[in-house]
């Protein structure tokens, strides 16, 4: 498949997307949008992609929804078919998501991070809740993961101010797992993400599902779904395999089934 407002290469187990329209800091265009959807089916559909890491070509991450396609009759039919549609595709996706925020990530593109499993971003990246400076309401998740992240006074203060959050500050919030100096970031990021795709990738994948649904769950609900997930993940082979190989006292080698 040839791409033109992203990348895409697969190596290692993992399947890299970068959002690629630089000049316009990576902002969302329809197109934008269908590629990625097809890189996100690509990605899940390849057995031997076991991981994911997303990233922006140039200076930005992403700076949310291009302004200058932005069609106000049909927000809500936008925001429904193609937002909220790649908040629940990251989130259900049964793989892990490495997110390194290469730098600013705005509106929508600041709530694509935060959707994603791990976040890692340059120390000099900054997230923006950029939707108050033109008079929209936060979306693409925002209100639902800020402040179960850094919780309901700061979440408000920056849906509220727009102020940017540094990659160093997120980090220090818990809005993000780890700031990593600019020049690291993307050797640390595809390290991450190969060692993830190396390991007991169905299990990985439940046990995002299990964090993910527990943010909506009491503990009965949620140790029910405990204890469904770790009958799935009882019964891999990869599951077979860690066992055996701490008993044998060996490295495991694990295969993603
Ligand atoms: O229906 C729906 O789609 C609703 C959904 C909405 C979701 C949303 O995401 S709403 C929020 C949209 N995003 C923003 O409001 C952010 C807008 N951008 C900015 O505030 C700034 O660009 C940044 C703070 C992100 C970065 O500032 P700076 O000074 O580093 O860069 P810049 O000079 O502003 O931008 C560089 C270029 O990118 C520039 O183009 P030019 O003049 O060189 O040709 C700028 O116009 C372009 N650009 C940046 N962001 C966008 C954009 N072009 C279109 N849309 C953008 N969002």
């Amino acid at each position: 498949m040839t791409w033109t407002t992203i990348g895409y290469d697969e190596a290692d187990g993992v399947a890299a997307i970068t959002l690629n329209r630089p000049d316009k800091l990576n902002s969302f265009t329809p197109e934008l949008h269908r590629e990625l959807a097809a890189a996100l089916d690509q990605a899940e559909r390849d057995d031997g992609v076991r991981a994911l890491l997303l990233t922006g070509a140039g200076r930005a991450f992403c700076a949310g929804q291009d302004l200058s396609s932005l069609d106000m009759p049909t927000v809500g039919d936008t925001i429904e078919r193609l937002y909220n549609k790649l908040v629940r595709r990251l989130r259900d996706l049964p793989k892990p998501i490495v997110c390194a925020v290469n730098g600013v990530a705005a509106g929508a593109g600041a709530n694509l991070a935060l959707a994603c499993d791990i976040v890692l971003a340059a120390r000099s990246a900054s997230f923006i809740q950029a939707f108050c400076k033109i008079g929209l309401v936060p979306d693409t998740g925002g209100t639902y993961v800020l402040p179960r992240l850094v919780g309901s006074a700061r979440a408000l203060a920056l849906a509220l101010t727009g102020e940017p959050v540094s990659g160093e500050q997120a980090a220090a919030w818990g809005m993000i797992w780890r700031a990593v100096d600019d020049a690291q970031l993307m050797d640390e990021a595809r390290a991450l993400a190969r060692r993830l795709a190396a390991g007991a990738t169905k299990g990985l994948g439940l046990t995002k599902q299990a964090l993910n649904r527990s943010l909506a769950n009491d503990l009965d609900a949620q140790l029910a779904v405990e204890r469904d997930l770790q009958i799935a993940a009882s019964r891999t082979e990869d599951c077979r395999e860690g066992i055996a190989a701490f008993l044998a006292k060996r490295p495991p080698v694990f295969t993603g089934r």
